[in-house]
């Protein structure tokens, strides 16, 4: 591996694990505040929104960006067995990284307390939608460099099939590549001039369709890394094999299709639309979930098979055979606990995928108790656990304090399993989100106090120390390993996983381009008729917004 490479690969990997500590303290807060501990609007001069956006775009906007570059980087380098063009990681990176440091600064010093959504009329400084653009395109030009050294790789390989992780990555920066066409228009060309004061209105139904269409496709970019982890790592780490491959290639293709029509079923409850595209939105959330019920088939079989080979027997007792505890096999524990957490994340989901139920949950606790398991759940401990490997790995450094890093997934798993069951609880009941609930409800001394939210709030704070705790044993293993001494040569090198059976070759799924222009085919479904909503029943309305207020002062 190449210094350069190198570099880039490990700054990809402290920078957003270092502001992941930023990220984790903001989200401990929030526990803090809603469980009505704290009866304020700040705390060390962060505010509420304030934290709960650094919580929002450090954790699940740059944390995973960077992520899956550079686990990309490093799928793509072992498979093909080159390093990409050095400008192409080069200029990435930097984009990447000064795109981030303008978001921080806009977020640190209260320019930006827009969320994570940041759709009007909540309003950022420009330097926040210019740094998220940045970001966004950094990432671009990585994938840029895999297609150079894809290419070439094929016709040095005439007639061998794409590996299965690089389908994987490929589908995944497909899907990104598209999904961040509309949120790019948004930014630069409508809130940015909005946020320089150049526009004086704005149309927000429009700004909340065009996040929604880049924002659902933005959870399957987190969750497909997770998956190339689970089909081409995992069988190997847990001692086996990966039980199919062509199951594997049909679900990556199948999140090709469906990742991005299905953004308006966070926007059930938007007048806007109409109940047929809101009906299309939610069979085809339906059918994004086959992939996922796919995979849960293959990874259990390939586990079964791996236990198997270590001498369990009975049919539900292989279970207890995998090696859970295995030091050297830290990863297993990483990626068990995701897989955990998400089949009630996934099927949490499910719930809100159906029209009806999500007039119930929407708006409340239940949504971040649901992406908590997922985001939280898969997505974060694939990347904790892959980022403790690719930074030993790569830098050449011994991993430190081992027993640490095989608890953190079991201790985040628990407090996520407190964490979620709390918000999820309370959702129920009617608990709001994005609320600072210490002011309100959670406040004995206010009129709108709710002693039925006091044991969910209190849960979900039990919850949040514990993954702080965890977050706390991470970050101790993850810095000493990387302030420690070289002590290996540098290596670009994964675990891979065989393929169980000899199968036969399905030319379906040895090619992207018929899945590319089927999903065309779906975008233009959905939102063809959610635009021709949009533009005959909203219209831009005056910039009268407070940057503090959602009120529109006009009316
Ligand atoms: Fe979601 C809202 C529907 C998956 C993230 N979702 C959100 C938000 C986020 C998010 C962040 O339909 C909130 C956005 C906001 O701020 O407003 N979601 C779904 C559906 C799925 C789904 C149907 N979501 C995800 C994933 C996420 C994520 C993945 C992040 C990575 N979601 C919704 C809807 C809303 C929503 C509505 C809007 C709610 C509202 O009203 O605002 C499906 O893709 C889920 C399919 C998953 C499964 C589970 C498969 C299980 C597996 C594990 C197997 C386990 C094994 C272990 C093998 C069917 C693969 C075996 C164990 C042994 C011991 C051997």
């Amino acid at each position: 591996i190449s210094k350069p490479y190198r570099t880039v690969i490990l700054t990809g990997l402290l920078m957003p694990m270092t502001l992941f500590i930023l990220g984790c303290y903001n989200g401990v807060m929030q526990t803090i505040y809603r469980a009505g501990i704290i009866h304020q609007s700040s705390v060390a001069g962060i505010n509420y929104y304030q934290g709960l956006t650094m919580h929002g775009v450090i954790n699940a906007i740059v944390l995973t960006t960077f992520f899956a570059v550079v686990f990309g980087h490093v799928t793509v380098s072992y498979y093909l067995k080159r390093e990409p063009p050095k400008l192409t990681y080069q200029i990435s990176m930097l984009l990447m990284v000064v795109g981030t440091l303008m978001d921080l600064v806009a977020m640190l010093t209260g320019k930006a307390q827009a969320l994570y959504t940041f759709y009007a009329p909540l309003k950022a400084s420009p330097f926040f939608y210019v740094g998220t653009a940045l970001l966004i395109v950094g990432s671009w030009i990585a994938f840029f460099g895999w297609i150079k050294i894809w290419y070439s790789w094929k016709k040095e390989n005439p007639g061998k099939r794409m590996p299965l992780a690089i389908l994987g990555t490929f589908v995944n920066f497909s899907i990104w590549l598209v999904a961040t066409l509309p949120v790019a228009y948004e930014t630069l060309v409508i809130l940015t001039p909005w946020s320089l004061g150049w526009t004086d209105s704005i149309n927000v139904p429009l700004t909340r369709m065009l996040f929604w269409m880049f924002g659902h496709p933005l959870v399957y970019f987190w969750l497909l890394p997770a998956y190339v982890a689970y089909y081409t790592i995992l069988p190997k780490v847990a001692g086996g094999k990966l039980y199919s491959g062509n199951a594997g290639r049909l679900a990556f293709l199948l999140f090709l299709i469906l990742s991005m029509p299905v953004g308006v079923h966070h926007q059930f409850s938007e007048p806007v639309f109409t109940p047929g595209t809101k009906l299309w939105a939610s069979l085809l959330t339906y059918a994004v979930s086959i992939p996922s019920f796919m995979t849960a088939f293959t990874v259990a079989a390939s586990l079964e098979y791996a236990a198997r080979k270590r001498g369990a027997k009975g049919v539900f007792s292989w279970m207890w055979k995998l090696p859970y505890f295995e030091v050297d096999r830290y990863l297993f524990g990483y990626f068990i606990c995701g897989l955990i957490l998400f089949i009630f994340g996934g099927l949490s989901g499910i719930v809100n995928a159906s029209y009806t139920l999500n007039q119930l949950v929407h708006n409340t606790d239940w949504v971040p108790g649901h992406f908590h398991m997922t985001v939280a759940g898969p997505v974060i401990l694939v990347i904790l656990g892959m980022s403790l490997y690719m930074y030993s790995t790569v830098s050449g450094k011994a991993l430190k304090f081992k027993t640490f890093a095989v608890m953190v997934p079991y201790v985040w798993m628990v407090g996520i399993a407190f964490l979620s069951h709390g918000l999820m609880s309370g959702g129920l009941m009617g608990e709001p989100r994005r609320t600072n609930l210490g002011l309100s409800y959670t406040n004995p001394d206010s009129p709108l106090f709710n002693h039925h939210f006091v044991p969910t709030t209190t849960t979900t704070l039990v919850g949040g120390i514990i993954m702080g705790i965890a977050a706390i044993l991470y970050f101790i293993v993850f810095f000493a390993t990387a302030m420690g001494k070289r002590v290996n040569e540098p290596q670009l090198i994964l675990p891979e996983s065989e393929e169980l059976h000899e199968e036969k070759d399905i030319p379906l799924l040895l090619t992207m381009k018929p899945w590319l222009i089927l999903m065309i085919v779906l975008v233009m479904t959905t939102y063809v008729p959610a635009l021709i909503s949009i533009f005959k029943y909203s219209k831009a309305v005056p910039n009268k917004f407070q940057p503090d207020s959602p009120q529109n002062l006009q009316k």
